[in-house]
């Protein structure tokens, strides 16, 4: 068996447990019965079933790979916790990546994990429940939804769709992130809010938009979505250029090839 073949093998397994999840949500369902909490910072939400998605996939996940750590955006719901950039292997999840949207009901969130190893994702399942479109990647195998091949666009930046995130949890970068806008709106074609990160880098690398940036995500945010951008001949880093890792949070910027270079133009 080659090591393609042990991941795709792996892959195939981690899909099935990540649209299991995914599937289970209640989309749509009265915010009264979601049991929200805040977290910290403004905006910042979690509902009993963010943690009760973490706790199904973190078990399966063991099962699966018990030599794997697990870390999961969520407290008290079976993370390990632990430096992704520095473990032979873990899992790096979040199990409703888009939870402002989940809790009213507006139908674009995901499950998203990765599977990493030496600090590196080689697994990557994005799992939109609302289309039923499960987005996948394997390290040097390819990036695909629902069994299709993904590439990037190759829409030049006068018309490009771009994506982007406001940070909502982090108020101080707000203006900057509307003076980004303000330089970027006259250079390219409109941009989106869509509001799940893990689901902006997926659509990505389908070419469904041509670039993305947020000036501050957590590493479960990008960490499947960055294999299924550069697995379908996207780029994505931090804000100068450099790798993400997935140990800290960081800006993150991704694109086709000419739109990765107007955002990292725009974002110094
Ligand atoms: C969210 C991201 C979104 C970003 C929010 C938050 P969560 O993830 O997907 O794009 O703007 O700040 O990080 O918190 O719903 O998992």
């Amino acid at each position: 068996m080659t090591e393609t073949d042990r991941l795709w093998a792996m892959k195939t397994k981690l899909e099935e447990l990540v649209c299991r999840a995914g599937d289970a949500l209640p989309l749509g369902r009265d915010a009264s019965q979601l049991q929200i909490q805040e977290k910290s910072g403004p905006a910042n939400y979690v509902t009993v079933f963010d943690k009760a998605t973490q706790q199904f996939l973190a078990e399966g996940c063991h099962a699966l790979a018990p030599e794997a750590l697990f870390i999961g955006e969520e407290e008290d719901a079976g993370g390990d916790g632990g430096n992704a950039d520095t473990l032979p292997c873990c899992f790096v999840v979040d199990p409703i990546d888009g939870t402002a949207n989940f809790i009213r009901g507006w139908r674009h969130s995901a499950v998203s994990l990765a599977y990493l190893e030496q600090g590196q994702a080689v697994i990557a399942v994005v799992y939109d429940p609302a289309l039923r479109e499960c987005f996948t990647a394997v390290k040097g195998a390819g990036a695909y939804v629902n069994g299709q091949q993904l590439q990037v666009s190759d829409t030049p930046c006068k018309d490009a769709v771009v994506g982007f995130g406001s940070s909502p949890y982090y108020p101080a970068l707000r203006q900057q992130s509307i003076q980004i806008l303000d330089k970027l709106l006259p250079q390219i074609g409109d941009v989106r809010r869509a509001g799940s990160a893990a689901l902006d880098l997926a659509w990505l690398a389908a070419g469904r938009m041509d670039g993305f940036f947020e000036l501050r995500l957590s590493p479960w945010d990008w960490a499947a979505g960055s294999l299924l951008v550069t697995e379908a001949g996207g780029m994505i880093s931090d804000p100068v250029g450099a790798p993400l890792g997935y140990a800290v949070p960081k800006g993150v910027v991704a694109g086709n090839d000419q739109l990765y270079r107007l955002l990292l133009s725009c974002l110094r």
